[in-house]
């Protein structure tokens, strides 16, 4: 049996409501993947329309858990970083970063910090400028449409998108620093909803679609995020990742839809674990 291969996820606790960590830590887990945790904060829930959340920052534990980690010799395959409370933690993660970098580890930044158009509750517009920072160091980001456009300083668009605008905002987010860029929340028209990718040294665009599911599903960019670092640490390539993690969301989404779950409480990603499985080739 081979040695797992490890990954370090970066992101904040929410007790309840399906994000960050409570949605990392088994899917990677799931998938094959060692999983160290690095959590940021911990909350009572997310803070995406749920009212009076408690809010512990752990700020002050980073650099002495970077530290210790790093005085044990350990390697990861890659690092996952999701939702970073402040400047102080984007310069916190930096330095993990530096400390944990190697020739052929991945560092896949999901720049946690707005969807719909609208920023996160927590967060100012000039947040966006320290997340732009942070994605320089990264080999692949996981924007959504609302982060990309905070990130490269335009104009939020509400779609539906053309194919010229979505492989330019493709290039121009990759110039920022990382060789991919996977784009979510892409779609031509009201029937499918995916994800775009782009790998500059391929110079490629592809993209993966399902069919849309109405509604707004909280949580979900972190489904995508695990499932997509899930499939490329099992050896799939960008495209057929994205395709894996567009179709894992999707059906995670349809199964909170049909059970009339509260949107904000998260997707049902734990019953679709077995067909994340199957597309990874890991059971029949
Ligand atoms: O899923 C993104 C996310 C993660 N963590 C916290 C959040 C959100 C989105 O609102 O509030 C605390």
């Amino acid at each position: 049996m081979k040695q797992l291969k490890r990954v370090a996820a970066i992101h904040d606790i929410s007790g309840f409501g399906k994000c960050s960590l409570t949605v990392a830590l088994p899917i990677l887990s799931a998938a094959g993947l060692e999983t160290a945790v690095l959590p940021t904060a911990v909350l009572s829930t997310h803070t995406g329309g749920i009212e009076g959340f408690t809010y512990r920052d752990l700020t002050e534990d980073i650099a002495s858990i970077t530290a210790h980690w790093k005085s044990l010799n350990i390697r990861f395959d890659a690092v996952y970083t999701g939702f970073l409370g402040s400047f102080e933690q984007l310069d916190l993660v930096t330095r993990f970063f530096d400390e944990f970098k190697t020739a052929d580890n991945l560092i896949l930044v999901d720049p946690v910090m707005a969807d719909n158009g609208e920023l996160y509750t927590i967060f100012t517009p000039e947040f966006a400028v320290g997340m732009r920072k942070l994605c320089e160091k990264a080999d692949i980001i996981v924007p959504n449409l609302t982060e990309a456009a905070l990130l490269l300083g335009e104009k939020y668009n509400p779609g539906p998108y053309t194919e010229e605008y979505i492989e330019k905002t493709l290039r121009k987010l990759s110039r920022l620093g990382p060789q991919k860029v996977v784009l979510t929340g892409v779609f031509f028209d009201d029937n499918q909803l995916g994800a775009a990718t782009y790998d500059a040294k391929t110079n490629e665009v592809a993209y993966a679609f399902e069919e849309r599911v109405p509604g707004y599903f909280h949580g979900t960019g972190d489904v995508f995020g695990s499932a997509l670092l899930s499939a490329l640490l099992n050896d799939l390539s960008l495209n057929e990742a994205a395709a894996i993690a567009v179709r894992f969301t999707t059906s995670s989404i349809r199964k909170t839809a049909e059970a009339g779950t509260d949107i904000r409480f998260g997707v049902n990603f734990e019953h679709t674990i077995p067909e994340l499985l199957k597309d990874l080739k890991l059971i029949k």
